[in-house]
């Protein structure tokens, strides 16, 4: 067997962080760019249904929560480009083919934010799920983005509670306002457990990634932990889990659920889902009217580096 493939296998094998400068097959760095990519846009994709919301959060307290809340996940996005550009990834390229449709982003920033509670759903829920996946990625087998994991899950912490918070509020408010919060839990139930992508056995990536320790737990896993985690704070707040289905077996200590709609979630993959098209235009107007700071910032640049040699 090849030395440098013999190497990085006992790395792979013994926990040892494969790190920039290590040999790795070449499939394990795409797989890598491909996940981390993805991983980034859907930060920066992230921001937008919440965006929406800070001219309209409903106090002083909220829009400033949220406002931090949205600057960290653009903060996510930056370490995990940079995680990214460590394996030889190109920004400008991977934002290209985010815009041009050939790099994907959660499923989920393609539902809209219609109330407020929506907003809330979304730290509880679409931060909760996030965490239970990202909490396993911070033993991925590659350094950089293990790293990055650990910082942004402890950011995903405080989203995740400030959520519930907001969403208990409403739960606990007028009846208008606990339908408000209901009906955000029905719309945005379903899409959350979407987020830890296909079940097993039609998961075409997840066999290699869970060999090379990319991925630590199957997306089956992670979606009956998220279940097991949240039913029971649904319940706590007074609210429904939109799942006839859902029943907890005393015999495995599991939440059993329902079927999971795939035919919405691939048709959402393909660009059909009820915002894909919004959130494309999005990122689209704001990297193309980015581009002079991008172009001032590599002119001032090259003058600090020109500066240095002389
Ligand atoms: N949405 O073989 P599979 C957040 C794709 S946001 C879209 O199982 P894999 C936050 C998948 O890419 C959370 N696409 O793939 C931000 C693959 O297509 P390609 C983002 C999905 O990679 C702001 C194909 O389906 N978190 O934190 O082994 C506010 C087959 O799937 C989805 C991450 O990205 C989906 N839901 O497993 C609040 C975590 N699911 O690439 C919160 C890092 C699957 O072959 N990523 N696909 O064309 C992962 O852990 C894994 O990539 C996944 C999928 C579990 C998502």
């Amino acid at each position: 067997m090849d030395i440098q493939l013999e190497h990085f296998d006992k790395s792979i094998q013994q926990d040892i962080s494969i790190e920039p400068k290590d040999w790795m097959p070449d499939a394990y760095r795409k797989t890598l760019i491909r996940q981390i990519g993805q991983h980034a846009h859907s930060e920066v994709v992230g921001m937008l249904p919440e965006g929406n919301w800070i001219t309209r959060a409903p106090s002083l307290k909220r829009k400033a929560v949220l406002l931090a809340k949205v600057q960290d996940e653009a903060g996510h996005g930056l370490y995990l480009y940079s995680a990214a550009e460590t394996l030889g990834a190109d920004r400008d390229d991977m934002m290209d083919k985010l815009i041009a449709g050939k790099m994907k982003y959660s499923s989920i920033f393609n539902y809209p934010t219609l109330t407020w509670a929506d907003v809330a759903a979304i730290g509880w829920l679409v931060d909760g799920a996030a965490i239970v996946n990202q909490v396993a990625l911070c033993r991925t087998s590659y350094g950089p983005y293990a790293r990055a994991m650990v910082r942004i899950c402890k950011e995903e912490s405080f989203h995740q509670r400030q959520g519930f918070e907001a969403m208990m509020m409403l739960a606990n408010g007028t009846p208008e306002q606990k339908q408000m919060a209901q009906d955000a839990v029905n719309r945005f139930w379903w899409p959350a457990l979407m987020m830890f992508g296909p079940s097993d056995d039609h998961s075409p990536n997840s066999a290699q990634s869970m060999a090379w320790k990319i991925k630590r737990f199957s997306n089956d896993e992670l979606r009956q932990k998220f279940v097991d985690n949240t039913v029971p704070q649904v319940l706590q707040i007074g609210l429904q889990v939109p799942d006839p289905d859902i029943r907890f077996n005393e015999e495995t200590g599991h939440y059993e659920f329902g079927e999971i709609n795939w035919d919405e979630f691939y048709a959402v993959l393909k660009g059909q889902g009820p915002c894909n098209h919004e959130r494309i235009e999005a990122r689209r107007k704001a990297w193309e009217g980015g581009k002079w700071v991008r172009d001032a910032a590599a002119v001032f640049a090259q003058k600090q580096a020109r500066k240095k040699v002389a």
